[in-house]
């Protein structure tokens, strides 16, 4: 059976109709802090466990005899900067937990996500390799960079056979993000259909590395479901698609929308988008465990554009 973590979340959303899919909607258990943050994960198994609470995540795994959990609760980038220790407690503690869990072998397997985050201003910044130079100049970044080395000391110690990839900045449409800098690159397609106008606010050649979440939550389950032999990188793979400016992503809704217009209000969070790599080396996941992206630009945005203005409840529209 698999907990999912964090279930409510951009991604973790997403995960739990994959994993339902792929091993029925019993065999996979949704939570997260609160039923308020149910959002689209209103059906099949839901419960409300505290990632910072050893004892909350426990019950539950003893509960539904857990043997495999994603661990996707965190505070992202931009929320963990304005809270600090907040996010240490939450991105570590919960981690702790969850490999604490595993080291007693009451659960066999861990997914855990860490992020291009886990690079730093004195990180190269094109085609950053997969063993580079890691200074991380954010609270997020540093829990990721610390959270990779645990991971890979808990499976050198002690076996427990825990998975993690670097991600993008990930774009979708079915749920909102929270609090990340890329979130600008979901906001724009949201406000290109409600308003038509999107105010940016990271400056027009901020290049970051994207990817559909389509491909991220392929890599998430073709890395767990590869022989463990296959990984042989314990920290955490990085992990590639695209890369991309807010200009361009302008210009390619520009194509389907020709009046779609953009302005750029740089704020704290171009500090932190300015510290992360602009392009990603992801040939060792490629050759490990057969990584390989589908969603280029034009194809994000074609969907997107599509499925949001279908959705037409855009959360960001104008309630007229
Ligand atoms: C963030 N979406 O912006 C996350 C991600 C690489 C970015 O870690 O914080």
């Amino acid at each position: 059976k698999v907990l999912i973590i964090g279930a409510c979340g951009q991604i973790g959303s997403e995960l739990t109709f994959k994993l339902r899919d792929m091993y029925g909607s019993s065999n996979v258990i949704a939570s997260d802090i609160s039923y308020s943050n149910l959002g689209v994960v209103n059906s099949g198994i839901f419960e409300v466990v505290d990632a910072r609470s050893y004892s909350s995540i426990k019950i539950c795994v003893e509960k539904y005899e857990i043997d495999t959990i994603y661990l996707m609760a965190a505070m992202l980038s931009a929320t963990g900067e304005k809270y600090p220790m907040k996010a240490w407690d939450l991105n570590m503690e919960s981690l702790f937990h969850v490999l604490n869990l595993a080291k007693t072998n009451i659960i066999k397997k861990v997914f855990w996500p860490s992020s291009i985050a886990v690079f730093g201003p004195t990180t190269p910044v094109d085609y950053t390799p997969q063993y580079t130079v890691m200074e991380p100049s954010t609270v997020y970044g540093i829990t990721k960079q610390v959270g990779e080395r645990w991971c890979e000391y808990y499976f050198n110690k002690y076996g427990v056979d825990v998975r993690s990839l670097r991600y993008p900045g990930i774009i979708s449409w079915k749920t909102m993000p929270g609090g990340g800098t890329t979130d600008y690159a979901v906001e724009i397609y949201h406000k290109a259909i409600a308003d038509g106008v999107y105010e940016c606010f990271l400056s027009e050649n901020t290049k970051l590395p994207m990817m559909y979440m389509e491909d991220a939550i392929k890599a998430t389950v073709d890395i767990m479901e590869a022989p463990a032999e296959n990984i042989k990188i314990r920290s955490s793979y990085n992990l590639a698609a695209i890369s991309f400016t807010p200009k361009e992503v302008a210009e390619s809704i520009q194509v389907t929308l020709p009046d779609f217009k953009i302005t750029y209000s740089p704020d704290y969070r171009q500090t932190i988008a300015d510290s992360w790599p602009k392009s990603i080396d992801d040939s060792r996941a490629r050759t490990d465990w057969g990584w390989n992206h589908k969603f280029d630009l034009q194809d994000i945005t074609n969907e997107m554009l599509f499925q949001l203005d279908k959705m037409d409840k855009s959360p960001l529209k104008k309630s007229n």
